[in-house]
């Protein structure tokens, strides 16, 4: 069973998650910032994990903390739910659209951190900081592991570009974790 479970309580969030990679997209997100329920509620949709959050955070300071640490906790049950890696296709990209807007993800499971984002996401989407979708995948990549390239082939409203990006984000989180051998995909023997 490829499942986690992260409970994880600070002075900033209480934040309860569940993640089953190998799903149907259920899910159940109550992060207290609407714009990233909607993004989470998608990510499990098009990645075909089974995703619960729970949230209470300071979100009377802003949203900076709920999104960071929910990154933290996504990263965490990713990587605990992953195991030892065993069998995963391991690396995985895309390129996603959504009207004018157009991403490029690229991912590896490889074990070792590292995000780099190619976007300039700067402004308010509602009343969440369009800057906050950095943050959430530097947290999530940092904890998970995984090597994350970022970036938008085309821009346009800050909405549609947010949802291009997390959108092929779980396309490759769905293609990378896919099954396809019995082995540990790496030439060490260890990811
Ligand atoms: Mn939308």
């Amino acid at each position: 069973m490829r499942t986690a479970e992260i409970v994880r309580k600070t002075r900033e969030t209480d934040i309860r998650l569940s993640l089953d990679l190998d799903g149907t997209g259920k899910n159940s997100v109550d992060t207290g910032v609407g714009f990233l329920n909607h993004m989470l509620e998608l990510f499990a949709v098009h990645s075909g994990a089974d995703l619960q959050v729970k949230c209470v955070g300071d979100t009377e300071v802003d949203y900076h903390h709920s999104v960071e640490d929910v990154g933290i906790c996504l990263g965490e049950a990713f990587c605990k739910a992953l195991g030892d890696k065993r069998g995963i296709a391991r690396f995985a990209d895309r390129v996603i659209p959504m009207d004018e807007c157009a991403a490029q993800v690229a991912l590896d499971i490889s074990g070792r951190p590292y995000l780099s984002f190619c976007c300039k996401l700067e402004g308010k989407i509602g009343t969440f900081d369009a800057e906050l979708v950095e943050e959430f995948f530097r947290a999530f990549s940092s904890h998970a592991g995984v090597n994350l390239y970022m970036s938008l082939l085309r821009g346009g409203n800050l909405h549609h570009e947010a949802e291009a990006l997390f959108k092929a984000f779980a396309k490759c989180v769905q293609d990378a974790v896919k099954i396809s051998s019995d082995k540990i995909p790496s030439s060490k023997g260890v990811l």
